[in-house]
């Protein structure tokens, strides 16, 4: 390692505490931040992985709204869920804290409390967005309008999600309030604000000047730009009841912007781990790396850094390498359209397989561009690669091992030419992708595993130990010696990507994951040793799994269109004589049978109590006639008797319509006597 830090501080995003965690989160934050904490590890570093729920903010309060229960309820009821989804996915926090807690509360205020004294806020008493309905400012996500750079219609009140501007409420056009659809007045009140614009020299040069080789372009880009546009002082105050108090004087009633205290909570969150959180804050040799995605880049990488520095005692950012963002067959990731793979769905359908999730969402990471998750590609990963590259290498391993010599690993031999090769080329493999792990080239690097998978695979295909143990038992024993060591490589430098088959192979090694330097060396497992029992590393994942979990989305999208189905207008006014005129009576079906030569049409005989007639209906795509004898229906017995194919059609019964076309019965809720008025 090239670095020179003594310690690391990597913060992974805190997730909003107002819904579960999905394979966005996992693939754009969370699996990049924990390869990189364990691999760091690996490398015995000094590191704290620091997270936690982000539990303030308007996104609280309006789930909690929606569900109907208190903010306090609501982040009780995530916080859980999305910390065991964590644990699920074996992501190593060192701690997975939340902004509702006591020392958040006293880091946050005493933080701001740090800046009001020392005079770097400006006192500003402004007109804000006010909804006379609900009598409430409107900040944040309270209000939407048009986006003034990219013209999307729902952009919220603190920044667009499609352009990723960071906006003031008052930038947006036709501004709505959320809360009642009301247009919002104009109220006075009084904020403090971050000067961000006094901090522009300073910023261009941190990072526009300081930062161009080593941030990743996306980050750097999106920087520059803003700071080119010209910044302008932040509030950093709500009109809310719902947050951490704002600690000044005349601000009864006001909290933190949620903004101002979630970074924070990296801090506050430190302190909770450890008494010595000052040096992993504080000290100069302590490198900190904020993972996030791409819409969170301005808070981190401008005004989070701007806290930090009007603090003056903090160390700044060594790094925020954030990602794009990870569509889902082809469609934008969307809670409110539920459409996402939740983590704690996967894990039911998918039981013991967290690895395949977290192999499927690296290898294919939106780390420069989107990118999308396909359940077609998730399968093809798993049995391709996973199973057909590195289970098979393992498995043929360790098996023949047991198989030859009951386990012992045999003792190598005069080496031939491909053998000195093959454990040249393992002994590179560490520095490889320890190279691409530092850059935050987490993509590559997973593939670099691969390929020391393949070397394995490749080196038993061309020494065929299965076939030359017939002929020549001796050499056997050199060629499983060395795909044992390149066995016992791969396991610790597949630990960062994927933790649970370490730890199996671990156990079928006999031996603990060891550290990164021990990587890529051709004695790590010593001829004598025994290994424990085989066992498969990864299972084939079958059609029928994954079909399941598209038709599950297929579902999804239905519901949607039937929820977002453009309801026909009202008709005009009758009077109720008009409606008297109609009879409608329940009756029931007593038979049914198909038209002969159409597709839609059913012939009816419905006992209507008056009598049993003949009715021709079209909904024969809709139901078997054999499924439908004996229920009751709704008919309109005084219809002018009709001619439909031959056959004459005596009244109509009543259908509902579905958004997609789909037809039911207008049925009555208990039995009632044929004949029975509907009015
Ligand atoms: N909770 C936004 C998000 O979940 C926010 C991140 C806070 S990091 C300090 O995207
Ligand atoms: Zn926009």
């Amino acid at each position: 390692m090239a670095e020179n830090y003594k310690r690391y501080t990597i913060t992974a995003a805190l997730p909003y505490a107002n819904g579960p965690v999905h394979i966005g989160h996992l693939a754009g934050v969370y699996i990049p931040a924990d390869i990189y904490a364990r691999y760091l590890r690996s490398q015995e570093r000094d590191v704290k992985f620091v997270c936690g729920s982000d539990e303030h903010g308007v996104p609280i309060t309006i789930r909690a709204k929606k569900e109907g229960i208190t903010p306090q309820q609501a982040v009780d009821k995530y916080h859980e869920i999305i910390k065991n989804s964590f644990e699920d996915f074996n992501i190593s926090f060192d701690i997975y804290s939340r902004t509702s807690s006591q020392t958040h509360a006293d880091t946050a205020s005493g933080f701001f409390k740090k800046l009001y004294e020392d005079g770097k806020f400006i006192e500003q008493t402004t007109q804000q967005y006010f909804d006379e309905k609900a009598q409430q400012f409107l900040a944040d996500r309270y209000i939407v309008g048009t986006c003034p750079k990219c013209g999307n219609e729902n952009a919220y009140g603190d920044q667009c999600e499609s352009c990723g501007t960071s906006l003031n409420a008052t930038d947006l056009i036709n501004p709505k309030s959320t809360l009642s659809g009301a247009v919002p007045v104009m109220r006075e009140t009084k904020h403090w604000y971050l000067p961000l614009n006094e901090y522009e020299p300073w910023l261009r040069e941190w990072i526009v000047e300081g930062h161009k080789q080593d941030w990743k372009p996306n980050v750097y880009g999106q920087c520059k730009s803003w700071i080119d546009q010209g910044l302008q002082p932040r509030a950093v105050t709500r009109d809310l009841d719902w947050g951490v108090p704002v600690p000044a004087p005349g601000a009864e009633g006001k909290v933190l912007y949620v903004w101002f205290d979630a970074p924070i909570g990296y801090i506050s969150a430190t302190k909770d781990l450890t008494p010595d959180w000052e040096l992993y804050w504080k000290d100069q040799d302590t490198k900190l790396v904020h993972f996030i995605g791409k819409d969170n880049i301005v808070f981190h990488c401008i005004i989070f850094p701007a806290m930090l520095k009007a603090h003056g005692d903090y160390v700044l950012p060594a790094n925020v390498p954030a990602n794009e963002f990870l569509n889902l067959e082809g469609d934008k990731i969307s809670t409110s359209r539920n459409w996402a793979v939740w983590l704690h769905e996967y894990m039911q359908d998918f039981e013991g397989k967290s690895d395949v999730l977290r192999y499927v969402l690296c290898a294919n990471a939106p780390e420069t561009k989107d990118n999308d998750f396909t359940w077609k590609d998730f399968q093809a990963r798993n049995n391709n690669e996973l199973l057909a590259i590195l289970g098979n290498f393992i498995n043929r391993a360790v098996v023949l091992t047991q198989k030859y010599y009951t386990g012992a690993v045999p003792e190598r031999g005069e080496l031939t030419e491909l053998d000195k090769e093959v454990l040249a080329q393992l002994q590179a493999f560490p520095a490889t992708i320890a190279d691409l792990v530092e850059r935050y080239r987490f993509r590559e690097a997973l593939s670099e595993l691969m390929n020391l998978a393949r070397l394995g695979n490749k080196y038993l295909a061309d020494t065929e130990p299965w076939k030359l143990i017939k002929t020549d038992a001796e050499r056997v024993k050199t060629i499983l010696n060395i795909a044992l060591q390149i066995s016992a490589s791969l396991n610790i430098l597949m630990e960062p990507f994927l933790p649970a088959t370490a730890q199996k192979l671990s156990d079928m090694l006999n031996l603990p994951v060891g550290k990164w330097a021990a990587a890529g060396a051709s004695d790590l497992l010593p001829a004598g040793h025994t290994i424990g029992t085989p066992a498969l590393l990864f299972e084939k994942i079958e059609d029928a799994a994954v079909e399941a979990q598209v038709q599950k989305l297929l579902d999804t999208k239905k519901a949607n269109q039937a929820d977002s189905a453009v309801v026909e207008p009202a008709k005009e006014n009758i009077t109720f004589d008009e409606f008297s005129k109609m009879d409608i009576r329940i009756g029931t079906i007593l038979e049914a049978e198909k038209v002969a030569k159409t597709k839609k049409l059913l012939k009816l005989k419905i006992d209507t109590g008056l009598d049993q007639r003949t009715v021709v209906s079209g909904i024969a795509e809709f139901f078997k006639p054999e499924e439908i004898i004996g229920q009751q229906v709704s008919i309109l017995v005084n219809l002018a008797p009709r001619d439909i194919k031959g056959i004459t059609s005596q009244g109509m019964i009543l259908m509902a319509e579905n958004a997609d076309g789909s037809l039911a019965f207008v049925q009555p809720s208990k039995k009632i006597v044929n004949g029975g008025g509907v009015r």
